[in-house]
């Protein structure tokens, strides 16, 4: 009977969640409230019974700016709204002295209260004094904004140890400010000394859970039809710009909310600057072209690069350089070893970096102009994890394990030829720990690419 009973509250909660409440925030996809709850305590579990403290990206200045909620904030909330902070205690058992009591582990969100002149530029926003706001957000407690330095100071109240166990984004002016203001509040002599929480949430970050790569594929996807159209519209005459426009209007076509970057559309010469991303020149005969373009679906990324012939066909030192890109990224893809393989050297000399196999392989196949090998030309490095940030931070050197997603990105760029090739795609490391390319399916090969370059009959 008590399980029904809690069956219906969960059922009139939901009820009244679909009913009575406009849909807040933005239009993005979100995994169950329970990703986000695991998170957090996750998250908890690595404080030392500490607290953290994180705050929602600021509404952007300019007007007509999109916003982009703080990328950890919304990994450990997947609430996309302005002006919030998230506070975790982490729990802790009770010490010797009689002063060291026991703590319940406890999450709070704290939303702005809602001003209602601004809702009519922003739209109706939710704030603690919603009844049903937790059932909204998905987290335990909602409070006001104005009492998170009050709940902070409580806390510390209750447990002065806490002081010297607080985990912030050391870049947020908002938490410097609550740290100075709980320090004179509770008359400490100096600001308490704090712990910058982004490597704890690195660490999770670097493994997605079977959501997150639900949305990455999703991106990647999207990302895929962007770059077929690429393909399909590539001709001497047309803009970069106008390339990256149609580009652009595929990624939103197929859901994503921006590109995860700048597209860059670089023919000739521009395919030799890295982040090109101008898209002033005009597509000419017998040029090359990188396009390294991709979208951001739900707030997660992908990041493609293909390099095509201007007018369909590559000439035969074009495809002599592509081939050895190609066989770079092919060598690194083959020397992968899950638990063991890491991405980067910058040195080329770690045997277990995919950058020693993919560097090994261009400097031993085909040569620059004055028997140089292509190496030389070879200028950054060979990927970078993927999630919430096109470059999602990884604390490198990491070891790729399963559920973590990286690309692989080998280049090489000779100005004097006017010559850059760039082929990147996106991987995930699975379960069984094999590589799976989430980008199998856009051309790979000189071939195959000519052959998608050609009009449909
Ligand atoms: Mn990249």
């Amino acid at each position: 009977m008590s399980r029904m009973k809690s069956q219906f509250r969960l059922f009139a909660a939901l009820l009244a969640t679909c009913i009575l409440l406009p849909v807040f925030g933005s239009a993005l996809e979100k995994q169950p409230f329970d990703a986000y709850h695991a998170r957090r305590v996750a998250l908890a579990q690595k404080l030392q019974g500490g607290v953290a403290i994180l705050f929602a990206a600021e509404q952007p200045l300019v007007d007509f700016m999109p916003y982009r909620q703080d990328e950890d904030f919304y990994y450990l909330t997947g609430w996309n709204e302005p002006g919030a902070a998230l506070m975790i205690v982490a729990a802790k058992p009770a010490g010797t002295a009689a002063a060291d009591p026991a703590r319940a582990y406890r999450e709070i969100l704290f939303l702005p209260t809602r001003n209602l002149r601004m809702e009519k530029y922003t739209g109706e926003k939710l704030d603690a004094a919603n009844p049903h706001a937790e059932h909204v957000v998905g987290v335990d407690e909602v409070l006001p904004m104005t009492d998170l330095a009050s709940e902070l100071n409580k806390a510390i109240a209750a447990d002065r140890r806490l002081a010297s166990q607080l985990y912030i984004e050391p870049d947020a002016p908002a938490a410097k400010a609550l740290i100075t203001w709980v320090a004179s509040t509770l008359g400490m002599d100096t600001t308490p000394a704090t712990h910058d929480v982004s490597p704890l949430t690195t660490q999770l970050r670097l493994v997605k859970d079977p959501g997150e790569l639900a949305l990455l594929k999703k991106a990647s996807d999207a990302s895929i039809a962007a770059q077929l159209t690429m393909l399909h519209n590539t001709k001497p005459g047309v803009t970069e710009r106008a390339l990256a426009g149609k580009i652009l209007a595929t990624l939103m076509e197929n859901g994503c909310e921006r590109p995860s970057y700048a597209p860059i559309v670089g023919t000739g010469i521009n395919s030799t600057t890295l982040h090109y991303s101008e898209n002033t020149a005009t597509l000419a005969d017998g040029d090359i072209m990188v396009v390294d373009a991709a979208g951001e679906y739900s707030m997660y990324a992908s990041d493609i690069t293909r390099t095509v012939p201007v007018n369909g066909h590559f000439t035969a030192r074009q495809r002599e350089v592509y081939d050895v890109v190609l066989g770079a990224q092919r060598a690194a893809i083959a020397a992968f070893v899950a638990g063991k393989s890491t991405i980067n050297d910058p040195q080329h000399r770690d045997p277990n970096s995919l950058d020693s196999a993919a560097w090994n392989y261009i400097n031993t196949h085909g040569k620059g102009l004055h028997a140089e090998p292509l190496s030389d030309y070879w200028i950054h490095g060979l990927g970078h994890m993927v999630g919430i940030n096109v470059h999602d931070p990884s604390g490198y050197p990491a070891v790729l394990k399963p559920g973590m997603v990286f690309t692989i990105e080998p280049g090489v760029y000779i100005p004097s030829e006017k010559l850059g090739v760039r082929i990147e795609d996106v991987f995930v490391v699975g379960q069984d720990g094999k590589l799976i390319d989430l980008v199998a399916d856009l051309p790979h090969t000189a071939d195959e690419v000519e052959s998608a370059m050609k009009p449909a009959k």
